[in-house]
């Protein structure tokens, strides 16, 4: 059985498969100079099923790693990770300080404004290809400012 997901995260969604949901995606601006980057976003299983990320692939990096953030022994470690596990009907956040997709050997510069193409491929076969914008992002953002007023 499967549940209608509410029209309004729809709109703020880059792509929309159909039980997946990918928001806010986006990857780090470097210099010309810097060989790796990261990439971000928020996923959201819609189904009752879970799926992971098994792999990436993107035309400005020589390779695309899935990654983890842990903390060992007080220092920020990161870490290769096989896939990355999108459990049914949560939302699983990638971001600085945490999971994150790897962009390794850069072979252009990742300029703000710009976008990149990353394709993210799924344990169930499916992939997805997102055209994704570069952005300045701090190591450890904080979380932004909401304004309920
Ligand atoms: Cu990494």
């Amino acid at each position: 059985m499967k549940f209608l997901f509410p029209a309004l995260l729809m709109s703020a969604s880059l792509t929309q498969a159909a039980d997946l949901t990918i928001n806010d995606a986006m990857a780090r601006a470097v210099p010309p100079t810097a060989k790796i980057s990261a990439a971000f976003m928020t996923l959201i299983n819609n189904a009752n099923t879970d799926l992971a990320v098994v792999s990436a692939e993107s035309s400005v990096a020589e390779a695309v790693e899935l990654h983890n953030n842990t903390m060992t022994d007080g220092k920020m470690k990161m870490r290769q990770v096989n896939q990355i596990d999108l459990p049914a009907k949560q939302t699983t956040e990638l971001k600085p300080g945490g999971l994150h997709v790897m962009l390794i050997g850069l072979n252009k510069a990742l300029v703000e404004g710009e976008t990149i193409d990353l394709t993210l491929n799924f344990s169930d076969g499916s992939s997805e290809a997102l055209e994704i914008p570069i952005q300045p992002i701090e190591p450890m953002m904080q979380k932004k400012h909401e304004h309920k007023h």
